[in-house]
């Protein structure tokens, strides 16, 4: 038995179509939301058994992975993001390079040129390293259904989506079917909400509601490009907030004061108690240029 297990943004399910295309997809898959990574956790292989890994972090996976090798199971890992130490026995295709994604990857590993590595590289944000812009929103919309917190928030199932692109074999043909309209009507409904929302004391407050949970990431994303910030955008979660800060230096570094974390420009706290808005408010408007 084969088992696959790849990530549920566009990156994931691109490789896996061409995989698919060429050798069929027989066995168990595993997914799951985009921010569900440790994704091999989720496998429970019996004797004689193969895994194949798309596009997840083999250092996230890293103790399970050297278990299931030393217990003998044939590991074949394609990614871009981190590996951590090589493991023996795992067959690995990784390579981090900013301009490449793992569908590209999978492209040079079967030798058969497609389309879908192109589509690939529009949903990671590489969209100056293809060649077809006219796949550009393909991308973006595969990679937005990733996004929630659970896979109710999704508008499809990661491995239902990458089924129905399978089907279509193409990218052009996908574009003509009902599930790219459902992907196309409900990113475009989800941004009508963001339009609601407006700043109130410095912060951008989101309903805990699916439709915010998805979107999130992209209107900070969106609120980043107006201005240098600290830009503040939250989701109620009761008693607490889940945080994403965004700007232009030291966001990680505010977001660590909190119990978060994050790069220079990007960061998060998953569970800011409310009573210390406050201070965070203060950090943040510290930094702010008056
Ligand atoms: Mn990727």
């Amino acid at each position: 038995m084969r088992w696959f297990a790849f990530n549920g943004d566009a990156d994931g399910i691109c490789s896996m179509v061409q995989w698919g295309l060429v050798h069929g997809l027989e066995g168990n898959t595993v997914t799951g939301v985009k921010r569900d990574i440790e994704l091999l956790s989720k496998i429970v292989p019996e004797s004689g058994d193969e895994i194949i890994c798309m596009d997840i972090s083999l250092a996230r996976n890293h103790s399970r992975a050297r278990e299931l090798c030393e217990r003998g199971f044939k590991i074949t890992w394609f990614d871009h993001h981190l590996a951590g130490e090589p493991i023996d026995g795992l067959e690995a295709h990784i390579d981090t390079s900013s301009n490449v994604c793992t569908a590209k990857i999978v492209e040079n590993f079967l030798r058969v040129k497609s389309d879908w590595a192109q589509v690939a590289l529009h949903g990671d944000g590489l969209s100056v390293h293809s060649t077809k812009p006219e796949f550009t929103e393909l991308g973006e919309l595969l990679n937005y259904n990733g996004y929630g917190a659970d896979l109710d928030d999704l508008h499809f199932h990661p491995d239902v989506l990458m089924r129905l692109c399978l089907e279509s074999k193409t990218p052009e043909k996908f574009l003509q079917t009902p599930a790219f309209e459902t992907l196309k009507k409900g990113f475009a409904d989800d941004m009508r909400n963001v339009e609601s929302i407006k700043e109130v004391d410095g912060i951008y407050l989101l309903p805990n509601e699916a439709w915010a949970r998805r979107v999130v990431g992209v209107m900070a994303h969106r609120i980043n490009s107006i201005g240098p910030g600290p830009h503040v955008i939250a989701i109620d979660k009761g008693h607490t907030l889940q945080v994403s800060l965004r700007g232009d230096e030291g966001i990680g570094e505010i977001c660590s004061m909190f119990g978060g974390g994050g790069r220079a420009t990007a960061g998060g706290i998953d569970a800011l108690p409310k009573e210390e808005i406050t201070a965070l408010m203060n950090e943040v408007n510290s930094r702010r240029s008056a």
